[in-house]
């Protein structure tokens, strides 16, 4: 067996722990992280595009945005469609000039990998399914797994679970001592990117008869487009000339017109949930990122939570390992756990209020669709309501 040590292990080298691994740089912590994928597989997965200013900031601090200064895509404002119309909401007249950044989650992650290269931290990919998370009641944890035939085991102060939904960490945690709060919604969105230019120039969510359709965009040439689909639809089933008719279908007459379709570089399928994990600490163990919640994803809030959580994260092992205070981690889950319930509430909200729901029991048919009518008629009319939808989507402090 091989033995090696440091001062805290992150497991998952998604956009939570590499963000995290150079936060903890900064401030002289000594880290490893271990992943369960390759790094080209890790890149591959095609996911978040809007970045709170937060989160920017963060990654400044972090030494990882001169790519993002220079390629991301300022964005003032968004839009709603209902009832065929347009309404454009802008968010910095509302917000002190604070604004949305459009830059992907892979080249976020691309940016952490190479910085990490560059200063030549270590990162362990390909650990396989064997990882497993040890005596984090104690104060002397250990991460183990198996790769290429040896027994690999790494002893630090602190195991960060930057593991996503489906990692070891959270599902370590016997059941008595951790609390799940969770709703699943019942569809999915079917996700198309493209090298087409955006037809709108800002992000665009449409509540139409057909359901709910999201435009957005990684570049000015490249397209992210969703459309709300059944629970078990699969992906097989939706070739690019079916996505582009519905697509179509759910946005403005003149924008379908302008539209510019073109094959598929990546389609998926992602089910939508509202999920947090209580608490988010377990003695020498701290989860962070989607390993703790997951958000549904109108409002674009995960990665924005994930980043939150681990700037808090760093500062407090910062503050553990250079002043010998416990203050930070001990106050770490009721610190982030405020914003990730703020943020779950907003991102339910606008779930609620843009997607098309099947009839509930003692609801007629129709009701359900009348009160969103009603609420985004409010919306659009009242000033008190778009500084709360707009306060909420450009982020609640960190
Ligand atoms: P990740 O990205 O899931 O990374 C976790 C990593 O842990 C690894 N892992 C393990 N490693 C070692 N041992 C194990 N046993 C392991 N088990 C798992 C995994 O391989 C993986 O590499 O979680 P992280 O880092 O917390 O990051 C969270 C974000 O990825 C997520 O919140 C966002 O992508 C959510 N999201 C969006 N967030 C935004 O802020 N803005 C958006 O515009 C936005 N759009 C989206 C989204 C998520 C989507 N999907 C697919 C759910 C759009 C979509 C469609
Ligand atoms: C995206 O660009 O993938 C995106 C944008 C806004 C959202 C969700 C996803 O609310």
């Amino acid at each position: 067996m091989k033995t090696l040590s440091t001062q805290v292990v992150i497991v998952g080298a998604g956009p939570s722990g590499l963000l995290l691994g150079a936060l903890l740089h900064k401030t002289g912590i000594d880290h490893i992280i271990v992943e369960r994928q390759s790094a080209d597989y890790v890149l591959g997965r095609i996911r978040a595009g809007v970045l709170e200013q937060g989160t920017v900031d963060v990654l400044g601090r972090a030494g990882v945005a001169e790519r993002l200064h220079k390629e991301g895509l300022r964005h003032d404002a968004f839009a709603l469609i209902f009832k065929g119309e347009f309404h454009r909401i802008h968010i910095a007249q509302r917000q002190h000039g604070k604004h949305m950044t459009v830059y992907g989650q892979t080249e976020v992650t691309r940016d952490l990998m190479d910085h990490r290269a560059a200063l030549g931290l270590q990162t362990i990919y390909s650990a396989g399914d064997t990882v497993a998370v040890r005596d984090f009641d104690t104060q002397q944890p250990r991460v183990s797994f198996r790769q290429n035939g040896e027994e690999i085991e790494i002893k630090a102060r602190f195991i960060a679970g930057c593991d996503g939904y489906h990692g070891v960490c959270r599902a370590s945690v016997p059941a008595g001592s951790i609390q799940n709060f969770e709703k699943a919604y019942p569809f999915g969105w079917l996700g198309v990117l493209s090298d087409t230019p955006p037809v709108y120039h800002e992000v665009t969510y449409s509540n139409t008869e057909r359901g709910f359709a999201l435009s957005s965009m990684r570049s000015l040439t490249r397209s992210r487009y969703y459309i709300q689909c059944g629970i078990d639809e699969k992906v097989e089933n939706w070739s690019d000339a079916r996505f582009w008719t519905e697509f179509k279908a759910r946005i403005d007459p003149e924008a379908a017109k302008r539209l510019i379709t073109g094959p598929a570089l990546e389609k998926s399928i992602a089910p939508l949930r509202s999920f947090v994990a209580e608490p988010m600490r377990f003695g020498s163990m701290f989860l962070a990122g989607d390993a703790a919640h997951i958000v549904p994803p109108t409002g674009a809030k995960g990665l924005n939570l994930a980043a939150g959580d681990v700037n808090v994260l760093s500062q407090a092992m910062a503050e553990y390992f250079t002043e010998q205070s416990s203050g930070g981690i001990d106050n770490y889950s009721a610190r982030c756990l405020r914003r990730v319930w703020n943020a779950e509430r907003f991102s339910w909200w606008f779930t609620s209020l843009m997607h098309k729901f099947p009839d509930s029991p003692g609801q007629s048919t129709g009701f359900q669709q009348k009160m969103q009518e009603a609420e985004l008629d409010y919306l659009m009319h009242s000033e008190a309501a778009l500084q709360s939808i707009t306060e909420n989507y450009v982020g609640l402090p960190h």
